[in-house]
This record gives structure tokens, sequence and C-alpha cells, in this order.
């Protein structure tokens, strides 16, 4: 191996070490980190899901207060529970707090985007654009990448699933 090779592994390397958590498919925006957004296939005129984890680096919880698309005839951020031994969802009409330092899962039986009345079929390996809205009055745009399973790595919820 030559060494201006070796250096320049050896940087790229470092590199990798120095920002662990910064993976393929993330978003930046200010101090949140939008992680890993992805959705499940489905056909036209049906309802699709949105999943991704948000992390709040700052000092200030930020609340995701609404979703937009040009591919669906809306969005509504829904939390799906228990109650009863049913599984039931509700619309988080007020949004979802991101809290300062902290994270939310939007995952399989908990948080997720309710993508009502989709305008085309979305396949494996498609991209559904959304924005997300905050509070502080910024937007993120993101492409839910459409894929079977939940991302590698990626945050389960716990709860059992439950199909829209
Ligand atoms: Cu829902």
């Amino acid at each position: 191996m030559s060494r201006p090779f070796a250096i320049a592994l050896a940087a790229i390397l470092a590199a990798a070490v120095a920002a662990p958590l910064a993976q393929a498919g993330d978003y930046k925006l200010g101090a949140l980190t939008i992680r890993q957004p992805w959705s499940r296939p489905a056909q036209a005129g049906m309802n699709g899901v949105g999943f991704m984890t948000i992390a709040n680096a700052g000092k200030t919880p930020v609340t995701l207060q609404r979703v937009e698309t040009t591919a669906a005839g809306s969005v509504e951020i829904h939390q799906s529970a228990m109650v009863n031994g049913v599984m039931t969802m509700r619309e988080q009409d007020k949004g979802v707090v991101i809290p300062a330092g902290g994270q939310v899962a939007f995952a399989p039986g908990g948080y997720h985007l309710m993508i009502l009345s989709l305008k085309a079929a979305q396949g494996v390996g498609q991209k559904v654009p959304v924005t997300l809205v905050f509070d502080n009055g910024r937007k993120a745009q993101v492409d839910l990448t459409v894929q079977l399973t939940p991302p590698a790595g990626g945050q389960a919820s716990t709860a059992p699933e439950h199909r829209h």
C-alpha cells in the first residue's frame, strides 16, 4: 500500500468515527435530526404510513405541528395505543413534542404519519415526499423510502402492530 493511500484511508476512517450517528437517509434541520424516514407499499386511493425517528439536540423542546404532502389528500399525525386490549389510534391534533436533548420514534405500534388517500400507488424503492412543519416555523422536506420492513438499526416500537 502506498503511503498517500494509507493516509487517505486513515482520514476516511477518522471521519466515520467522528460522526457515528449520521447515516444515509438522515436529514438535519438545525438541532433536529430526522432519521431513516420510511413508508410501506400501498395502493392508490388507500392510506399510507410514515415512520422515522426525530432527535432534538437543542436546549428547547420542538413540536412537530403538522405534515404536508403533494402525494396524497392529507397527512395526519396519529398515535396507536392498546386500550383495554384493543389497538386504537388517535389523531395528535396538537402535534408531537420532541423534548430538548431527546428523541421520539415514529414506529409501527406507536406514533406514525397517516397519509390519507394516496394519489398513486407506492411501491418498494419509491420515495414519498413529505414536509414536516415544526413550531419554530421551520420545515423539513424528507423522502419516505418505501420498504417492506423497518430500516436496520431503526427503532422499533414494542407495541403490537396494527393495520389501517
Ligand atoms: Cu393511523
